[in-house]
């Protein structure tokens, strides 16, 4: 069990930009494992490509720095391999919501026991601040030649839709909140997803400071519950997800909600489903027998792969 942020700190410097988000988003994802009581060897943390995506160098647990818009197939994997793991799946906007949509999207259908905590700064920041899917239309960050011309994704409205079972907000500066949040995301078993709103001095600083963020973000209400009491009704279930998503298509880019949008908790996630198909996952199978040789033969893969003369 994690007890410090100390003993959650790597030895590698992280090299983020001065002021940017990220720092805050990685200060709340330590306390959060530390709020959690999650042992870090068996925390993996996974991420695509992006500044945000450095992230699992910056913490002393499992990391797993893949390829860019594929780390949602990387964490699912992880997951199904060895269901004891806890698996954090940390990147950009760009990398979820652009490159990686169709992953996104899909494992909406599955459920799989993974946490989605997404850095969200409207643009691709790594590649000099190009738009991202979440920036508004009119919108120009910095490096832009042009307002931009594109309409701007709905990310948490997709996922309701998509079938994610825990969908939140919060915003990078704000740790206490952030740290709340996450921690909620990490008790939920399912598919959850963090969006967080993320500063960006150096590409987006006009509408991603912490002077902007706190201005132009509002708690959800007190009288606002999205979580599903009745986990096997599906009339509550779909009434949650339609006041959720009345309350995200009723923000505006300068006005928008952070909290807990839908929280539906339903035992039924995919590891789930695959192990009560009889399924074992690859880490509780023996890979060696009593003689500490490999149970698995090869032979007959091998026989069919190899080139007949
Ligand atoms: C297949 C592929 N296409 C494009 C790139 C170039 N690339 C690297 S990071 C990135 C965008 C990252 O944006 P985002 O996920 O929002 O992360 P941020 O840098 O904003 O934190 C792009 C397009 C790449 N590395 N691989
Ligand atoms: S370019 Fe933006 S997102 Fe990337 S490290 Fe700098 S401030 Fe952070
Ligand atoms: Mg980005």
């Amino acid at each position: 069990m994690a007890t410090s942020i100390k003993e959650l700190t790597s030895n590698e410097d992280s090299d983020w930009c001065p002021g940017c988000g990220d720092f805050g988003i990685l200060l709340s994802v330590k306390n959060a494992i530390i709020a959690s009581g999650l042992d870090p060897h068996k925390t993996v943390i996974v991420s695509g490509i992006g500044c945000s995506s450095k992230l699992p160098h910056f913490i002393n647990a499992n990391g797993v720095h893949t390829l860019h818009g594929r780390a949602i197939p990387f964490a699912e994997g992880i997951k199904l391999a060895n269901p004891e793991l806890t698996v954090i799946l940390d990147s950009g906007d760009g990398d979820t919501y652009g490159i990686g949509a169709g992953h996104f999207v899909s494992a909406g259908r599955r459920n799989v026991d993974i946490k989605l905590f997404i850095h969200d700064n409207g643009v691709y920041s790594l590649t000099k601040g190009q738009a991202s899917p979440t920036l508004p239309e009119g919108r120009r960050a910095k490096s832009m030649p042009a307002p931009n011309i594109n309409g701007a994704l709905n990310p948490l409205a997709i996922a309701i839709m998509a079938g994610y079972t825990f969908v939140a907000r919060t915003e990078s500066y704000n740790v206490k909140e952030q740290t709340d949040i996450m921690t909620k995301a990490l008790k939920h078993k399912g598919l959850a997803i963090v969006d967080i709103l993320q500063g960006c001095p150096t590409y987006n600083a006009e509408y991603t400071s912490a002077n902007w963020l706190s201005q132009h973000t509002h708690k959800l209400p007190e009288s606002y519950d999205g979580r599903v009491k009745n986990a096997k009704d599906a009339n509550e279930v779909n009434r949650k997800r339609m006041d959720a998503i009345g309350v995200l298509l009723g923000e505006t880019p300068d006005s928008m909600n952070t909290g807990v949008f839908f929280d539906w908790e339903n035992g039924d996630t995919f590891e789930d489903r695959f192990i009560s198909r009889g399924i074992k996952p690859p880490s509780s199978q023996s890979i060696a027998g009593k003689d500490n040789l490999s149970t698995i033969d090869l032979a007959k893969a091998l026989d069919e792969l190899s080139v007949k003369g």
